[in-house]
């Protein structure tokens, strides 16, 4: 729990079962293979629900906010524990909650006897403020429960260690003695061990730690109450909380079900708590991050800190990439914009106000020592060249389409006009291509020598299977596409302010010229539309050749690498890879309803030799050369036929389109339309049920989740697909 502040004071929950060894819960580490974690219900502001599920033991933890006051108002936090399994023998838990500053406000601990009983300080923002940690009870809070307890004060050189902190701290010396049971030892925190901290260095990080340790089942409530909230009605714990959360749940159901139908659509149960799951997920992964990009420009030699702000942003998986990525958002917010349209127009506004002068937007968000701890040191420097698909404006159309545009909207949509067209402008030039109105990634993999093919990280599509010698001929068709979108879009929202409009609007109409399209990117031999460049099919991965020097023994000779032959010269032509890219044309809704080339896409769509699975569109055909090939030997396939959402969400909107537009492709659109949208949502409901995640991508033989989990990005648009919102 946390404000939205550069500095914020955190408070949190550690766990710990009690067993030989102590092993302590914090974050989301996917290393730790918890059975299942995540959030059941969050609306994104008040309140939320979550069920983690770890070995031996489940906890659900609910909170609730109320406002009052100046600084935001009061929440209380509750956590639930119970065994895994009835009638399995008790074992002995530590819940260690905690309270920390970072870098300005002041804590004050209050303790009686070894029990932290509560936290009275101050910050910033939050003002004065005094934490409880109530006595924890049985399972239902009908009778207080025994428990042993300790707390910790301590420094930390900041948010990101404290973990580190309280592991250091723990000892075994203490004793559960409950009246009637065995004694048992147990780890807690102890105050005798902890870190002075750093020596000469002023410690960032003020900690206390409560620690309650007790058999299950029980349950512990602790309260945030703000000292400018005058009128309390009174604290909310106990029966109080128990009430709001209902309130919360009654409300949450309701808004829910008015917003994507799902129970008027039929859907059981069990696949709407599903779909409540994905997006709570997405709300409750979201967060604030503050600091400064590490940036590489042409300006400069070497990197240089972006000025320092803000990111208020949903993140793709909060256990494993907990940070803004351009492209994922414009995708996050196609699922916020219809929960709470003003949220999501706050998010928006902050990537904006990511943009520096020339009109570059840092495509993946590392802003400060916690995100550059999860990050390997070679992904770090963000390159002012590099784009990434301008997804926001599918963000921005799905908000133009809410209902209620008043005046605020329109205010909004005004501050944020002269940055749109900034952006606009900054790929039309910078990403321009070698002919007029075609585009290019700039920005890809220089090394040919190791690569297979090498990759369009800027694309987001990654190693999907470009031109094999990048060079500035080549034309890529997706960011054509991704660029007639935009287009569309700035007209929309020129001619909603009454600004000049003519020019976005001609943009878009030759960019959306089917016979211009076809001239630049269809190619006729290969029957798809495609990229083009200066490119070879015939490459292939090889060991080097290891040439003994005379004398020279054998094991010292390093093993030979994998390198790139080029059996045939690349030359000036399409490149051969059906997939995503392919579909590009399709996917945004360019081809005229009677175009032929509709009906090349739906036939290779529909073929299981190529893309079709019965678990959603994969990204590369099998037929086609580089279908999950490996790009190094350390690389696997990743866009080389794994199945994504993002992608099959734009196909399943793309054939909705078709199937609502007279032609001759109308009826296979529609069928196509049923089958794709049942696949996925049956695929995705079934991997949530029984690995108990939602993931960054599904395989295209079995349709098992695969990369990283939970992955509640992207992939939780199944929820649109399931509302049949497009
Ligand atoms: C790797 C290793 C703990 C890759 O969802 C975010 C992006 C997408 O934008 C992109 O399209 N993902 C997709 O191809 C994940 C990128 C993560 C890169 C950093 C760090 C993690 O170590």
């Amino acid at each position: 729990m946390r404000p939205r502040s550069p500095r914020p004071p955190v408070a949190g929950l550690m766990w710990l079962r009690q067993a030989a060894e102590a092993r302590l819960r914090h974050t989301c580490e996917q290393s730790d293979g918890l059975p299942g974690y995540g959030w059941l219900l969050h609306d994104g502001l008040r309140f939320g629900a979550q069920e983690i599920r770890d070995r031996g033991l489940t906890l659900r933890t609910e909170f609730v906010k109320r406002p009052g006051g100046e600084h935001g108002g009061d929440w209380s936090w509750r956590v639930t524990a119970r065994p895994e399994s009835a009638g399995e023998q008790s074992p002995l838990l530590s819940l260690l909650f905690y309270v920390a500053t970072d870098g300005q406000g002041t804590l004050q601990p209050h303790v009686e006897d070894t029990r932290l009983v509560s936290v009275t300080g101050t910050s910033e923002e939050l003002g004065r403020f005094n934490i409880t940690f109530h006595k924890p009870t049985t399972e239902t809070g009908e009778a207080l429960r025994y428990a042993s307890y300790n707390h910790l004060e301590a420094r930390s050189p900041g948010l990101h260690r404290l973990t580190d902190v309280v592991k250091s701290s723990l000892s075994n010396r203490f004793v559960y003695a409950a009246p009637g049971e065995a004694k048992r030892r147990y780890f807690a925190v102890d105050t005798d061990r902890a870190l002075p901290g750093e020596p000469g260095q002023a410690p960032h990080s003020h900690l206390l730690l409560h620690q309650v340790t007790l058999t299950l089942p029980c349950r512990v409530e602790v309260t945030f109450e703000s000292g400018s909230f005058a009128e309390r009605p009174g604290s909310l714990v106990g029966a109080a909380l128990s009430q709001e959360l209902a309130g919360h749940v009654a409300a949450f159901e309701q808004r829910f079900e008015e917003t994507f139908s799902l129970a008027r659509k039929g859907f059981p149960p069990q696949q709407r708590r599903f779909a409540q799951a994905a997006l709570s997920n997405m709300l409750g992964g979201m967060g604030y991050f503050h600091g400064s990009s590490v940036v590489q420009s042409a300006h400069s030699q070497h990197p240089l800190p972006y000025p320092e702000g803000p990111l208020f942003t949903a993140v793709p998986s909060r256990s494993f990439f907990p940070r803004g990525f351009l492209w994922d958002e414009g995708f996050h917010q196609l699922l916020l914009a219809r929960w709470d349209p003003a949220l999501s127009r706050e998010v928006i506004a902050h990537w904006l106000d990511l943009m520096n002068a020339e009109g570059w937007i840092p495509r993946e968000q590392i802003l400060d020592d916690e995100a550059r701890a999860k990050v390997p040191p070679e992904f770090i420097l963000q390159h002012s060249e590099a784009a990434n698909p301008p997804t926001l404006f599918l963000a921005l159309r799905q908000l133009l389409r809410e209902p209620g545009q008043g005046p605020a909207e329109l205010s909004y949509l005004r501050s944020l006009f002269p940055r749109l067209h900034t952006w606009y402008e900054w790929y039309n030039t910078t990403q321009a291509g070698p002919l007029p109105y075609t585009f290019r990634w700039r920005g890809r993999d220089q090394d040919t020598d190791l690569f297979l093919n090498p990759k369009t990280l800027t694309s987001g599509l990654d190693d999907y299977p470009r031109a094999s010698h990048p060079s500035p001929a080549e034309r890529h068709l997706d960011l054509r596409c991704w660029m007639a979108l935009a287009s569309g879009v700035m007209a929309q929202v020129a001619e909603r302010l009454g600004e000049p409009a003519a020019e976005y609007r001609r943009m878009e109409q030759v960019l959306r010229d089917n016979a211009l399209l076809e001239q630049q990117h269809w190619a006729a031999q290969l029957g798809m539309f495609a990229d083009y460049g200066n490119h070879s099919q015939a490459v292939g991965l090889e060991r080097e050749k290891v040439v003994l020097g005379p004398g020279q023994p054998r094991h010292q000779v390093p093993t030979p690498r994998l390198v790139r032959v080029v059996r045939k010269p690349p030359q000036l032509q399409f490149v051969g890879a059906l997939g995503y890219v392919s579909l590009f044309p399709f996917l945004l809704q360019l081809l005229r309803p009677d175009s032929p080339r509709l009906g090349s896409i739906l036939g290779d769509m529909r073929s299981e030799q190529k893309l079709w699975t019965p678990y959603g569109l994969r990204s590369l055909a099998r037929t086609s050369p580089l279908y999950m090939k490996h790009n190094t030997e350390h690389d696997p396939p990743y866009w080389r036929g794994p199945i994504w959402i993002n992608m099959n969400y734009l196909a399943v909107g793309a054939l909705h389109h078709y199937a609502s537009l007279e032609g001759p492709y109308q009826q296979q659109a529609a069928a196509l339309y049923q089958e794709l949208r049942a696949n996925l949502i049956a695929n995705l409901h079934r991997q949530y049920r029984e690995s108990g995640y939602l993931w960054e991508q599904y395989s295209d033989s079995t349709g098992k989740g695969q990369g990283c989990y939970p992955f509640t990005g992207w992939s939780a648009l199944v929820v649109l697909v399931m509302a049949e919102e497009y």
